[in-house]
């Protein structure tokens, strides 16, 4: 096969609420799309980068100039046998793997199409639903986070992750935990936001019954995180930290990480995504998927995913309407804190062209 076409597109999608992290606060997605048509067939990638690079050295800009100066480049009128070359094919570039994880989605996506697969048979899922969980923002005040939560519970969302930095983690534990009892699943994400100098600060957290938390120090921390797990008896989760199937190893042979974080843009795709999973499995870790405030593309790829069988615990996986009043494509609606895995070739869904032309903000075509 052969990219015919590969297109780029901004979105810009209003948050129905502003979402701030350690790191920021979002109040608008611009989200670059990529669109490729493959023999055909058209195929639809969504880059989860920011705008900035405060979550990971990735941001729009950059994948944009680097899609379009030296991963098009590289792809232009070259023969392959499948999606699962893309990475083979771009794989003399170091990094940016948010950025190779949305031209190898689209491909993907095309290749299934054409095929009449899923991503969800192409992947191996074994669910025909997943549970839903739902990461809540930071925000001015306890009252108004305690009804946050109580309107997700009420909702039917299955777990409550909340995000949390220094100023703004115990107390509110307490009082989230409070409220919602003993048996609703709750866990926490730090984004980096503290030290192994935190260590006594954060153990504080252990008596609050929580399923994990997730990235408390800094990326490359790796050794950090692996001491820290010795302090604190609350389970350690990488998110930031886990960049690949090899750095997964890593991070689980040193005791550093005893769940994982499964982001495909963070570690460059579906399929390496996959394998970080199976690695997972086979070394006993349980894994999520997490999300990166995604369009209904990414989402239902993150569905697909999310429905394979080492996904024991709820991600963040969340109905369209927790981040968008109007998504790009059919929304996905929360039933009994669950959400369908799409079984339509590809993604099972595609932009609603309305609602696309209407978001877009710019467009350009690259020379294939
Ligand atoms: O750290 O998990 C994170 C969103 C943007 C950037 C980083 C993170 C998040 C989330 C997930 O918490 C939100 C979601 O998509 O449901
Ligand atoms: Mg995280």
């Amino acid at each position: 096969m052969k990219i015919d076409e590969l297109e780029l597109r901004r979105v810009a999608m209003p948050l129905v609420s502003p979402f701030r992290t350690s790191f920021g606060t979002q109040t608008a997605k611009d989200i670059l799309l990529v669109r490729v048509v493959v023999d055909g067939e058209e195929g639809w990638g969504e880059c989860v980068t920011l705008p900035d690079p405060v979550y990971s050295p990735e941001y729009t800009d950059g994948a944009v100039d680097v899609i379009r100066r030296v991963m098009a480049p590289a792809l232009a009128g070259v023969e392959f046998a499948g999606a699962h070359m893309i990475g083979e094919l771009l794989g003399h570039i170091k990094g940016h793997r948010m950025a190779k994880a949305a031209i190898e989605m689209a491909v993907l996506d095309a290749e299934l199409r054409a095929a009449g697969r899923s991503f969800a048979r192409e992947l191996g899922a074994v669910h025909t639903t997943v549970p839903c969980g739902v990461s809540v923002g930071i925000m001015d005040e306890i009252p108004r986070l305690l009804d946050a939560v109580d309107a997700y519970l009420d909702e039917g969302y299955v777990r409550i992750k909340l995000k949390i930095e220094p100023g703004w983690d115990v107390d509110v534990v307490r009082a989230v935990r409070e409220r919602i009892g003993d048996d609703v699943q709750l866990q926490v994400d730090a984004n980096t936001a503290y030290t192994l100098r935190d260590a006594t600060h954060l153990a504080r957290l252990d008596e609050f019954d929580l399923l994990l938390i997730e990235q408390p120090l800094e990326e490359e921390d790796i050794l950090g995180h692996a001491e820290l797990a010795r302090l604190v008896r609350t389970p350690i989760c990488l998110d930031e930290s886990i960049t690949s199937a090899q750095t997964a190893a890593a991070a689980i042979r040193l005791g550093a990480t005893s769940i994982i974080n499964i982001k495909p843009g963070r570690v460059g795709g579906y399929l390496e995504a996959r394998r970080i999973h199976d690695l997972a499995v086979a070394n006993g870790v349980p894994v999520w998927c997490g999300g990166m405030v995604e369009s209904g593309l990414g989402r239902a790829a993150n569905v697909a995913l999310a429905a394979l069988p080492g996904f024991t615990l709820p991600g963040d996986v969340s109905a369209s309407d927790r981040f968008y009043k109007t998504d790009l494509t059919e929304p996905f609606v929360m039933r009994d804190g669950h959400l369908t895995v799409p079984t339509g070739p590809g993604l099972g869904v595609a932009p609603i062209p309305e609602v696309l032309d209407e978001l877009t903000t710019w467009i350009e075509p690259l020379r294939m």
